[in-house]
């Protein structure tokens, strides 16, 4: 484990990148979110924007829209372009929140659902996510600065799985990171509506 990601390090397809917003910009997108009302379907809590995902069905359908994202995420998503992570503006953003101890299981992002990139930005806490390959469970284990952003295309988007353990610390170059409460927003790219639901009737 590294904690200065060198990009060798990194499963192939996912970058790394710290300072992605300014701590003025982290307190007004916390208070934001905190001033609306989370979802508790979760262990952990979440908000949806843009397009809802049903996490039972791990579908996006046309009724799931919920408008254009909101003035203070749509800056960020700008800037993901900008800055040549995305090629298009992401339209859909869940924000997960997580207390200490809580965490996320392995996972592929929806593929059907979502296009190749997807971008991860961490607010107020560090915390270490972990990729295993499926085809030969190779693991590496990332650590997710505050501020930071974690990009996930290609084999790192569909051939590697992501969690974030459910834990109160974790263990940095052998010196103990108490976790505090974490945000996570996630930005991702909704594949035509229209195709998917042809996709999901088999046609
Ligand atoms: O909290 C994170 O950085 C990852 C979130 C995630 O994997 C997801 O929403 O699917």
């Amino acid at each position: 484990m590294v904690s200065a990601l060198s990009t060798r390090y990194l499963p192939p397809g996912v970058l790394y990148f710290s300072d992605v917003i300014s701590a003025e910009e982290e307190v007004a997108i916390v208070a934001q979110l905190d001033s609306a009302e989370w979802s508790n379907v979760l262990k952990r809590r979440v908000q949806h924007f843009g397009y809802r995902y049903d996490y039972r069905a791990r579908t996006i359908t046309a009724d799931a829209y919920l408008g254009r994202l909101p003035e203070w995420l749509q800056f960020l998503a700008e800037r993901l372009v900008d800055r040549g992570y995305f090629e298009s503006l992401p339209d859909q953003v869940i924000a997960n929140e997580y207390l200490p101890g809580q965490g996320i299981s392995a996972h592929v992002d929806c593929t059907p659902c979502f296009g190749d990139t997807i971008v991860s930005v961490s607010l107020l806490s560090a915390c270490q996510m972990v990729f295993r390959d499926l085809r030969n469970l190779e693991t590496r284990t990332v650590l997710l600065s505050r501020q930071s952003g974690i990009l996930l295309s290609g084999a790192g988007r569909y051939d590697w799985t992501h969690e974030i353990a459910a834990r109160k610390s974790d263990l940095v170059d052998g010196v103990k990171l108490a976790r505090e409460r974490r945000i996570s927003l996630t930005f991702r790219n909704v594949i035509d509506v229209q195709s998917f639901e042809e996709l999901s009737r088999g046609s």
